[in-house]
């Protein structure tokens, strides 16, 4: 068979492969590095991967793309389980005020914080937010991301929430990564229902929810389970209704207050709890009964500059599938690298190198429903592949704060050659 692209001579190859499940406790840090590897693509899909000789019915051509790999590491694409991508507007501002000391929900009860997200997201046209996104999701890809998963939630009124969703739909159609649409219209009690949170979330439930699943705008629905935001009644009401409407649902939990989010998570079967900083014992155990994926997101306890981090080796003891995510958004954490998130993961969660690679790929992909096409390489998946200019796996976060992606190809195609995009 000839091929549409050859890689081969791969100093280190993950392939993250061989789990159907999302990989917990100690299987996240098995992985089957392969050296001297070859990977053969065929349209958008894997046709072969192994290690050495490459077999000969693996023909090149005129036509196939042939990378030499040599001294590089091959991986899945990364998958970015949580990210708040479509919003107008910025929130430097906050950096002062967080040194002086206010806290994260003081500034969004003083109006400020995802409040003042909402009002730059509302006063933007759709093609100012897409223009914006656009920008994040090419860093993203720059930096290895191949999938993301995006909520909405900087809008809380019909309108807005509507025109945010589009954005990501547009943007999932015309640019090369994947994006696996969230609603979130309980990110915050907007200014107008100030005091009248109930009205707000049955005019969520009653009209919004249900028009954004009859558009197909999103797969998923979460809520901001919080102290002073949407309580865990709050959060059972809106995510039960959800699961009847047949949204998957997810909810971030624990995030700052241990309000007892990852305990409703296990409840209500979530298919993801997430943050997590503050999750019990009983909360740990209550997501593992409900088969529960913990997505940690060590680069806003960073930048929320507290010093707490998730328990990550506790859950990985117990049992939880972990993934690990950028969180990427314009307050609590303003970045699109995923890179630097891996090294955060092991320098502030202990978390394994080879444990971190598993929560950026198949434990991602099984985070956002997708474990099944993508997350690993195996024949019969998605060719969405990164190409790092590091010798093994352990490098990727031990040399922080860089980027290591030298090129990466997404549905079969070369889209990042030498740092840059060519798509
Ligand atoms: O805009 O602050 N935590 N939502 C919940 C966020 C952080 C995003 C933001
Ligand atoms: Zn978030």
């Amino acid at each position: 068979m000839e091929v549409d692209v050859l890689i081969r001579n791969a100093a280190q190859l993950a392939t993250c492969a061989g789990c159907s499940k999302p990989r917990r406790g100690k299987e996240m840090s098995y992985d089957v590095f392969l050296e001297d590897g070859w990977v053969a693509i065929s349209g958008d899909r894997i046709v072969g991967i192994g290690k050495g000789t490459i077999p000969r019915e693996i023909q090149t051509g005129e036509d196939t793309v042939e990378i030499d790999a040599g001294g590089k590491t091959v991986l899945p694409g990364f998958v970015d389980s949580h990210t708040h991508l479509v919003h107008g507007g910025s929130r430097e501002m906050e950096l002062a005020l967080k040194l002086e000391g206010v806290s994260y929900l003081e500034i969004l009860s003083r109006g400020g914080g995802i409040l003042s997200t909402v009002r730059a997201t509302r006063a933007a046209t759709e093609e100012q937010l897409y223009d914006k996104a656009k920008k994040s999701l090419d860093t993203m890809l720059l930096f290895g991301t191949t999938t993301i998963e995006a909520k909405s939630g900087y809008g809380l009124n019909m309108e807005d929430e509507l025109k945010c969703l589009r954005v990501a739909d547009k943007l999932n159609k015309s640019h090369p990564v994947d994006i696996v649409s969230t609603f979130m219209g309980a990110h915050a009690v907007p200014e107008e229902y100030k005091n009248r949170k109930e009205e707000y979330i049955d005019f969520m439930i009653e009209e919004v929810m249900p028009r954004v699943k009859r558009m197909g705008l999103a797969e998923y629905c979460d809520v901001f389970c919080e102290k002073g935001v949407f309580s865990i009644d709050d959060s059972r009401k809106i995510l039960t209704r959800a699961k009847e409407m047949g949204y998957h649902i997810k909810i971030h939990a624990d995030e700052i207050e241990p309000l007892g989010g990852a305990e409703l998570a296990g409840e209500l079967k979530a298919v993801s709890a997430e943050h997590l900083l503050a999750a019990s014992d009983s909360g740990i155990q209550r997501m593992k009964e409900g088969k529960v994926i913990a997505v940690l997101l060590p680069g806003t306890s960073f930048n929320l500059n507290h010093g707490k981090y998730a328990r990550a080796r506790d859950m990985i003891e117990a049992g939880l599938p972990v993934a690990i995510a950028t969180d990427y958004n314009p307050g609590s954490c303003p970045t699109e690298n995923i890179q630097l998130i891996m090294s955060l993961a092991c320098l502030k969660m202990r978390m394994t190198p080879e444990e971190v690679v598993t929560a950026v790929t198949i434990n991602g992909a099984h985070a956002i429903g997708r474990g099944k096409d993508i997350g690993s390489l195996e024949v019969g998946k998605k060719a969405d592949v990164v190409i790092l200019d590091v010798p093994n796996v352990q490098y990727i976060p031990y040399h922080f704060g860089i980027n290591h992606v030298d090129k990466v190809i997404k549905n079969g195609k070369l889209v990042v050659d030498g740092q840059r995009l060519v798509y």
